[in-house]
């Protein structure tokens, strides 16, 4: 399924319906006074966070929501019927944005938040709300107010406690589909993850769980939009612990810096982070290369997704730097 991730939407609340002007006319009434109904008010646009919605698109082959006009009032001092709202689902992690002046107008982030987008015009009144002992038989009425109207931008950063990060083919699909019941697409060559992908994790206790999001395609130059890396860099922003994969090799720490870099370059405040650095693939080295990361008391463990080689323990420690970790939420868009 294609994984949209960000898209515009023009969207317009109803207009107000116009009050009206109208007069009392019945049998032996004579000049019976104003009897014109206010507008209805127009219908808002409103948007709901639905976390049975995994990405936006939904919203990639239509580009307008509208919600319904108020009706005008009508004789008889009857009011206008209400506009409809326009009512519509978004993935939990959802930024709304104005198009033109960039503002964050709301931000998702719980299951059923709803929130107005554009409110609906106010209907205007009829003659009979004018009426005062001094003017018995106003003859005008107010006409409805128009309906907000916004161009948006709907931008989704997954929810994750826990973003998992690296070079291509350094087994973080494997990991992700050992440590949780997601099935991510898992190959020899780079790039075989082309979206983010999202695994719930056991926590060490029981009925303790946390999210892992697989954040495919960081090589260098990702934060200048070379790979997939830039594209799928602001994922991170929403995630309160990094857990760097890095499989082995003799440059090892050159690699580490590599993608530090560019997690610096895109937003700083990634890399302030608490991070766990995961040697990945402990199953085919020949000698232990952690204490490179431990000189520099940068927390790390070794791992093998193949033989589940210390899986139990990269839980505990992820759990453990998430305990000291509430929801953080960079402000780039
Ligand atoms: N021996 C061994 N091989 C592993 C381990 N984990 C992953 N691999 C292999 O490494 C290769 C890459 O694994 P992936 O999980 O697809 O790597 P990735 O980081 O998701 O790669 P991209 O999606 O391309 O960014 C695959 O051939 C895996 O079978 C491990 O613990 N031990
Ligand atoms: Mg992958």
């Amino acid at each position: 399924m294609k994984f949209v991730d960000q898209v515009k939407l023009h969207t317009k609340a109803g207009d107000g319906g116009n009050g009206i002007v109208s007069w009392r006319r019945e049998k032996f009434v004579p000049m019976g006074g104003p009897a014109g109904g206010d507008g209805g008010d127009g219908g808002s646009v409103i948007l709901e966070a639905d976390e049975g919605m995994g990405s936006l698109l939904d919203y990639h082959y239509k580009f307008k929501l509208e919600a319904k006009n108020g009706q005008n009032g009508r004789s008889k001092n009857q009011y206008g019927a209400i506009g409809a709202d326009a009512v519509a689902k978004v993935p939990i992690g959802t930024q709304i944005f104005d198009a033109n002046t960039n503002e964050l107008l709301a931000d998702f982030t719980e299951h059923g938040q709803r929130e107005i987008i554009c409110k609906g015009g106010s209907g205007g009144f009829g003659n009979t709300r004018f009426k005062s002992s001094t003017r018995q038989a106003p003859d005008f009425a107010k006409p409805g107010l128009p309906g907000e109207e916004r161009d948006l931008v709907l931008s989704l950063k997954l929810m994750a406690d826990v973003g998992l990060l690296g070079f291509p083919n350094a087994g973080k699909s494997t990991l992700l589909s050992v440590v949780s019941a997601a099935k991510p697409k898992i190959a020899d060559y780079p790039f075989t993850t082309l979206t983010p992908q999202l695994g719930v994790v056991k926590g060490p206790e029981e009925h303790t769980s946390f999210i892992i999001a697989d954040i495919p395609g960081l090589i260098e130059g990702a934060s200048e939009g070379i790979g997939l890396g830039f594209k799928f860099l602001k994922h991170l922003e929403r995630v309160r612990v990094l857990c760097h994969l890095i499989e082995p090799g003799d440059d090892i720490w050159e690699r580490y810096q590599t993608i530090r870099k560019e997690l610096e370059n895109f937003n700083p405040d990634l890399c302030k982070l608490p991070e766990l650095v995961a040697l990945s693939k402990n199953d085919i080295i020949q000698e232990s290369q952690k204490t490179i990361f431990e000189d520099k008391n940068i927390p790390v463990i070794e791992i093998s997704a193949a033989t589940n080689h210390n899986l139990d323990m990269l839980r505990i420690k992820l759990w453990q730097l998430l305990a000291g970790m509430t929801r953080k939420t960079c402000d780039q868009s």
